[in-house]
């Protein structure tokens, strides 16, 4: 039987399939950002993973807990089916919000305005400098980020430092004086609920996550309805239908917000 589950997959798929900005040439830049471990580059490897339908690690997520993994500015495209061209979303992993070493508020306030160029290795000392050689002068509107996707894990949530929930906050003040759309990943979510790790569907009538989900919201100020629970592939080598729903419904979200964003700027 077709069930409702695959319905809804196969309805996503196309329409992430089928998105395209307004303009020919235009692409929608999807900034990751959180505290460190919170799952980006596995939430990167997971739309991935889903999109081309088997594991992939395009994002190298790291298993190690000790200080950050990713510290390098990097694009990642994600190829269509196989062939040459690619989805007209692309996304930046950023360096975890560590309080102390991890990156900047400064520098992810450059990379929104599309200051940041690839490659640039974050230093936690000091801020990327106009001198510096991965400053981008004159940043066109594809190197400016179109939604900031702010990934935290709900295993830890109550756990984060009052550094990284500030930082946190901070970066979304910056977005918000920009405009640019803002939501919430919650990683691990299998990880925070016994319940939800007998069963991921039991996600959406879980009384736990919503109050997690809540406090969350009001802490950092994401409206309920940008927040979205996930798990993320990281070790099962056969995708589920239902961790792709999950992943699913948080990009179709990312991908309005941010086209939304989009067109009304370069109208
Ligand atoms: N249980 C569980 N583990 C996860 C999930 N997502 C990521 N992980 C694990 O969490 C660890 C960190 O994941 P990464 O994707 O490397 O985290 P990151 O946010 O990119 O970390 P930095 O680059 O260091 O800031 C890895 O061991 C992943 O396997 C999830 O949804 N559930
Ligand atoms: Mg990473």
């Amino acid at each position: 039987m077709f069930s409702s589950l695959s319905r809804d997959k196969k309805g996503a798929v196309e329409y992430i399939n089928n998105y395209k900005p307004q303009t020919e040439g235009q692409q929608l830049r999807i900034l990751l950002h959180g505290p460190v471990g919170a799952g980006k580059s596995s939430f990167i490897n997971s739309v991935q993973s889903v999109l081309k339908g088997g594991m992939c690690t395009l994002a190298l997520a790291d298993n190690t807990t000790h200080g950050c993994f990713t510290k390098q500015y990097t694009t990642y495209k994600i190829q269509k089916d196989n062939s040459e061209t690619f989805y007209p979303f692309v996304f930046n992993d950023i360096m975890g919000l560590d309080p102390q070493r991890g990156v900047l508020v400064d520098d992810v306030k450059l990379a929104f305005t599309g200051h940041v160029k690839e490659g640039y290795v974050f230093n936690p000392e000091s801020k990327l400098s106009e001198g510096n050689e991965f400053y981008n002068k004159s940043p066109t509107v594809n190197d400016k980020v179109h939604v900031l996707v702010c990934v935290v894990p709900a295993d830890t949530l109550f756990s984060m430092s009052d550094e990284t929930v500030q930082k946190i906050r901070d970066i979304r003040l910056e977005a918000s004086r920009l405009g640019i759309p803002q939501v919430a990943v919650l990683t691990k979510v299998e990880e925070a609920c016994p319940e939800i790790k007998r069963d991921l569907k039991n996600v959406y009538r879980s009384i736990n996550l919503k109050d997690k989900m809540e406090q969350f919201s009001a802490d950092v100020g994401i409206p309920m309805n940008c927040i979205f629970p996930v798990r993320n592939y990281y070790e099962e080598i056969d995708l589920s239908d239902d961790t792709d729903a999950l992943i699913l419904s948080a990009l179709r979200c990312i991908i309005d917000y941010g086209g939304d964003f989009f067109n009304r700027k370069t109208v």
